[in-house]
């Protein structure tokens, strides 16, 4: 389904008073306001192909009905969010849940919907059917180099598909590691899943980039071969240019400082790029800015400061994703939202006073400094991110639209309401 442009526009005129009240007002404040614009306009969050149907924990999955059925289908889902906030123009796809049977085809439509195609995901932590060899023991860090072999392969299969589609990146996410101790050599591990990793480097084109994902832990519980920022530095940092460190949000022990390892990934040239979501104990799958919005603010105000340091374009430097599917939202809502979540953090950031704050830290003047990034991010920007959609011809308010058209309700009438979709 597609949400009709005049649907948009008459939803925004019956706000457009009050809106332009707040704007007047936030703006005042704001001296390069026109700048931050633009910066909001040019930044696009790629939506995970596997965050469109009702997501599920290992107790239960509650479908809400009319999810996509094919890939056709999500990225029509998505290219209807990028209509709504015109800041989702991109889709990550997963291979083998995404499998394009005609590539023409796919790129087509995808163009139609303003889509471009972000990184590829490999997927060796499932079985599929008809698969010679099991994962249950690991993939790149098997101990039987047979089936270390199918994982380097699905690998390579998967950047064959995104080259045909365009995409020019490469995450690997392994869920290796052990539950027990004792059940794995690590030293070996590590080794193994280097060599790997270094055969599906091989295959890279050249102007493509591989992001190495961490996780701390889950599904193993013990060990994590690629278990925090420092392993997946260290293999980025062997491989080669083009391999860089992807940050989840929600990868991290409790309370690690996230934005502190951003900042030094940033500073080595080595993050690659991020998957947004959040999380209270141990998850990975909360909408983004739903538990800790200062946390995404201060990430954001150390990614604005780090890369205008290196003189990276904001929108393009880095490979911004979306990677979280909770089971009792509905997930086309909640997707709004988690854009919405990063765009408010974004705007945040790039109030905060650099030179004011650089200063602070020159005089030690810890006060200060604390001032200065709190008054951002108490700023409510709300009203600067939606006049930069706005502009750009979007939804004053997505959410409202969405549920003004009964999107959800159409979609469940023309899929069905037990349509599920793969992925986790
Ligand atoms: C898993 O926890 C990781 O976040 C990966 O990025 C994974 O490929 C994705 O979440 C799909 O399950
Ligand atoms: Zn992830
Ligand atoms: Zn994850
Ligand atoms: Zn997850």
């Amino acid at each position: 389904m597609q949400i009709e442009k005049y649907k948009i526009a008459d939803n925004n005129d019956k706000q457009i008073a009050a809106h332009k009240r707040a704007f007047g007002f936030v703006s005042e404040g704001v001296n390069n306001v026109e700048e931050v614009l633009q910066k909001l306009k040019d930044f696009q969050v790629a939506i995970p192909s596997w965050a469109l149907g009702t997501g599920g924990t290992r107790f239960g999955r509650f479908s809400g009905g009319g999810e996509p059925r094919s890939l056709e289908e999500k990225i029509e889902d998505i290219g209807l969010l990028h209509a709504l906030n015109q800041s989702s123009g991109a889709i990550s796809l997963h291979i083998p849940w995404d499998i394009p049977e005609n590539y023409a085809n796919i790129k087509a439509l995808a163009a139609q919907n303003g889509l471009r195609f972000d990184a590829m995901n490999s997927n060796t932590f499932q079985d599929q059917p008809g698969q010679e060899h099991s994962y249950k023991f690991g993939s790149l860090q098997h101990v039987d180099k047979a089936v270390r072999q199918q994982a380097i392969d699905h690998n390579i299969e998967v950047i064959r598909h995104g080259i045909e589609l365009g995409s020019d990146s490469l995450t690997v996410w392994l869920s290796d590691g052990s539950s027990f101790p004792g059940q794995l050599n690590f030293r070996k591990a590590h080794q193994r899943t280097l060599e790997g990793l270094q055969e599906i480097y091989k295959a890279l084109p050249d102007n493509w980039k591989m992001f190495v994902e961490y996780k701390a832990f889950e599904p193993n519980f013990y060990s994590m071969t690629v278990g925090d920022w420092g392993q997946s530095f260290l293999y980025a940092n062997k491989l080669g240019d083009k391999a860089y460190t992807l940050v989840d949000l929600g990868h991290h022990l409790p309370n690690a400082n996230i934005e502190q390892i951003v900042a030094l990934l940033l500073g080595e040239g080595k993050l690659g790029g991020f998957h947004f979501n959040d999380s209270k104990y141990g998850d990975d799958d909360l909408t983004v800015g739903s538990i800790n919005p200062y946390q995404l603010f201060l990430i954001f105000n150390e990614l604005v400061e780090g890369m205008d340091a290196r003189g990276m374009n904001h929108a393009t430097g880095l490979g911004w994703m979306i990677d979280a599917s909770h089971n009792i939202k509905d997930p086309l809502e909640d997707l709004l939202q988690s854009v919405e979540a990063i765009k408010i953090a974004y705007a945040q950031a790039l109030l905060v006073d650099t030179k004011a704050l650089q200063q602070a830290q020159t005089d030690n003047d810890i006060v200060k400094a604390q001032e200065i990034l709190q008054h951002a991010y108490r700023t409510d920007v709300r009203p600067i991110v939606a006049e930069a959609r706005l502009r750009s011809g979007g939804a004053l308010s997505p959410l409202s639209v969405y549920r003004g058209e009964k999107v959800r309700e159409q979609l469940i009438k023309s899929r069905g309401q037990k349509a599920v979709s793969t992925g986790l």
